[in-house]
């Protein structure tokens, strides 16, 4: 008899534990470090929101750092990150290089890594437990391939095109890659030519100062391709200085999508935009809860993106996010 009851209590005191053990399982909240490159432009400003927006909704503890697009800036958050011991971390990086040690570090500190929207030049992908973001190489044919078929139906595909190019962030994926993705097209197209090609850095005051600098040299220019439409909203204010109208004498071209963008094609100032999707929370936040959970991701997972012009920008206006 009492053999049965110490049995008995042996069981119950194991149930109290293991309840009190997954109760205290379900109440840890998952702590996620994210470094995000800045604010640079509306699309960062956005990316930050929805991540910000979906950790918020899934009780997750987002400690976010605003690395000012300065490298040294991240690299001290993520290390920051491993001293409190996050979960996860997420990051997204604002130049291809330079990244090597502080990954290693995270990587010794056993602490899963989501690359979001940019990527880095190191080796291989054992490093990152998930990338998700946009193909940028695809962004620049899209919009070369663009500029192409309008000019064909302008009856301009046979003219002298001169294209002057505002590139991104020195050293960015999405710079480097736009430009490769664009040159792809352009290089099937004997007629059409880069003539002029600077950094505006994603910002909208670097493009339009960079674009009065184009202006000023007083060589022809048919069209402007902007790696982001930050630049090109700011190098539409520089050509309408010039007494020259956007849209009409400078063709003008640009990646992300956002509403600035919609508003400028509907008013006849701009010509086209490559989507590139900034809403990438939700996405994360189901990453991280799947990380934790101890699951494999895919390394890769790409945004599905559309081409605006004056054929579709107006009724798709209302529907914008960002
Ligand atoms: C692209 C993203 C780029 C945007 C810019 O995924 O990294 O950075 O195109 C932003 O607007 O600054």
């Amino acid at each position: 008899m009492k053999q049965k009851c110490a049995l008995l209590s042996a069981l119950v005191l194991v149930m109290v534990f293991v309840s009190l053990g997954a109760a205290f399982a379900a109440e840890k909240k998952i702590v996620v470090g994210f470094a995000q490159i800045g604010a640079e432009s509306d699309w960062r400003v956005a990316n930050t929101k929805s991540i910000q927006d979906a950790c918020a909704a899934a009780g997750i503890e987002l400690r976010f750092v605003d690395g000012q697009q300065k490298q040294e800036n991240q690299i001290k958050a993520l290390r920051d990150f491993i001293t409190q011991g996050v979960d996860v971390i997420g990051f997204s990086p604002v130049v291809e290089s330079g990244w090597d040690e502080v990954i290693e570090e995270i990587n010794d500190a056993g602490i899963p890594l989501i690359l979001s929207d940019r990527t880095t030049d190191i080796e291989g992908t054992d490093y990152y437990a998930t990338w998700m973001g946009s193909n940028f190489i695809d962004e620049g044919e899209k919009a070369g391939n663009w500029l192409a078929g309008y000019l064909e139906r302008q009856g301009r595909g046979k003219d002298e095109i001169n294209i002057v190019e505002l590139q991104g962030t020195v050293g960015s994926g999405p710079a480097l890659d736009r430009k490769k993705g664009f040159e792809n097209i352009i290089a099937k197209h004997s007629n059409l030519k880069i003539t002029q090609s600077q950094t505006g850095d994603f910002t909208r005051d670097l493009g339009r100062t960079v674009m009065e600098s184009f202006l000023k040299k007083g060589e022809k220019i048919d069209v402007l391709y902007a790696h982001n439409d930050d630049m090109a909203l700011g190098a539409i204010q520089a050509i309408k200085e010039a007494g020259l109208k956007p849209g009409k004498d400078i063709i003008i071209v640009g990646v992300d999508a956002v509403k600035g963008a919609f508003e400028a094609i509907a008013a006849g100032e701009m010509n086209c935009t490559v989507e590139c999707s900034p809403l990438l929370g939700p996405q994360f936040v189901d990453a991280v809860k799947k990380l934790v959970a101890g699951e494999t991701l895919p390394k890769i997972t790409y945004s599905v993106e559309y081409v605006y012009d004056e054929t579709n920008a107006k009724e798709e206006l209302p529907k914008r996010q960002y």
